[in-house]
């Protein structure tokens, strides 16, 4: 029989990742401790409720907590077990920035007793879960850590990367096959123990490094199949065809999938974990950093063609249907939608720019402030709008009778309207 493991689990890092999984284990039978710098985050979660929208997912963290399996914290304790879910953004070189996970790991290192099993979840490049040992060993030296010796450690390392679609979270976290990669087969199997808690799909045991890169080569896979689609669209504008009619008709060829043209790649994922691949062989990833710019050079040509459409006009009014960076989350991080309404208001600081969002109250830092920018309910922004952006394929939108859009210039980037 597999184990299953028993204790209590600390999960550093309430975000859209370590939230879920935190719930997952509790509803699982397992004590939980959350663990989160940001203290709004920990008082929220404290009280029951989610400080970020996601189906079926507050239900679960009002349940965990009222049923005493779930609390939260800004100060790490002691466990048996702790899962580090924090932020690994790309710095301007995209180089990896690991310094949330290093801030995890100083604290997490005092409160070592041994036997513990530490699991990073964050994404990040070959070869930080054996950094993560070679951290723990620096500030413990009394410990054995189990990068120096295939016997037994006095603590366990390994990386269970996330893979879990916004939107379909705490679904995906029961249904998808997990990859846990030990920095040892003794600490894969350990780590494998906590997700057998939860997961219904299958464990594969694999080494740290593998894994690591398993994840990487995930989000570049998407990523590059979606570059694909966004060329087609750029060629398709060039040579007037319409790119969704080609789309339909190719794929109805048995081994043709091609994904949905957009207004570039938005999300704290598929946005940047393909450059973690591009930073450890730059020589060597070709394809991957060419898909990655036409993707992030994609905001620019839709925000350029906004512009171009607004010169027949003498005041034009432009709405722009969507902030977030895909369907159905309210998720704004690298959203393409925010950097085309910003460049939208930068390129034309005097147009009357309407922006309908049903996920925000307010608009973002970056665009709130301008005398000309607002947000509306979608209904008013189309109405006064001689031009109208989607942006996002919201359901909201989806729904939207074509009858208010008649006679108004429209720009479809996400194809919803055809
Ligand atoms: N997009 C397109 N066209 C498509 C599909 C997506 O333009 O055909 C755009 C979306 O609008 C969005 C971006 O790409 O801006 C990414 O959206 P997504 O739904 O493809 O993926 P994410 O970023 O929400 O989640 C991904 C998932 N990875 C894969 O599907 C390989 C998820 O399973 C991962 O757990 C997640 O990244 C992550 O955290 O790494």
């Amino acid at each position: 029989m597999d184990e299953v493991f028993q204790g209590q689990v600390a999960v550093v890092g309430l975000g859209y990742i370590g939230l879920p999984t935190a719930v997952s284990l509790a509803v699982g039978g397992v004590e939980v401790i959350g663990v989160d710098v940001n203290e709004a985050t920990v008082e929220a979660v404290s009280r029951g409720e989610l400080p970020f929208v996601e189906p079926d997912l507050a239900i679960g963290v009002s349940g965990a907590v009222t049923m005493g399996r779930l609390t939260a914290t800004t100060k790490t304790p002691e466990a048996d077990a702790y899962i580090i879910a924090v932020p690994t953004p790309f710095r301007d070189d995209h180089q990896a920035d690991l310094s949330h996970v290093r801030a995890a790991v100083e604290e997490i290192a005092p409160r070592l007793r041994g036997g513990e099993i530490v699991v990073l979840e964050s994404t990040s490049p070959p070869g930080t879960t054996e950094g993560v040992s070679r951290w723990l060993e620096e500030l413990r030296p009394d410990l054995v850590a189990p990068h120096t010796s295939e016997g037994v450690p006095d603590f366990h390392v390994a990386h269970c990367p996330e893979r879990v679609l916004p939107g379909r979270i705490m679904v995906e976290m029961i249904t998808n096959d997990r990859v846990v990669g030990g920095v040892t087969r003794r600490c894969a199997a350990k780590a494998a123990s906590i997700y057998r808690v939860f997961s219904k799909g299958e464990i594969h045991l694999t080494d740290a490094a593998s894994a690591e890169m398993a994840k990487l080569v995930e989000n570049a896979y998407r990523d590059v199949n979606i570059a694909f689609a966004n060329e087609l669209s750029l060629i398709s504008e060039e040579l007037r065809l319409d790119v969704w009619e080609i789309i339909k008709m190719a794929n109805h060829h048995p081994r043709v999938d091609i994904l949905t043209p957009g207004p570039g790649v938005g999300g704290h994922c598929i946005a940047v974990d393909p450059w973690f691949i591009v930073g450890a062989a730059p020589q060597l990833s070709r394809l991957i950093r060419t898909a990655r710019e036409v993707n992030d050079s994609k905001p620019h040509h839709v925000a350029e063609q906004v512009v171009a459409k607004t010169e027949r006009f003498r005041n034009p009014t432009v709405a722009c249907l969507g902030l977030a960076y895909k369907a159905n989350v309210d998720d704004l991080r690298e959203s393409p939608a925010m950097d085309i309404v910003t460049d939208i208001a930068d390129a034309l600081p005097d147009l009357d720019l309407r922006v309908a969002e049903p996920f925000v109250d307010h608009l973002p830092p970056a665009l709130d402030g301008r005398p000309h920018v607002r947000l509306q309910r979608v209904h008013e922004a189309i109405d006064d709008a001689d031009i109208v952006v989607v942006l996002v394929d919201h359901d909201h939108f989806r729904s939207l009778s074509r009858s208010r859009l008649e006679g108004k210039v429209l720009y479809d980037t996400r194809g919803i309207w055809r």
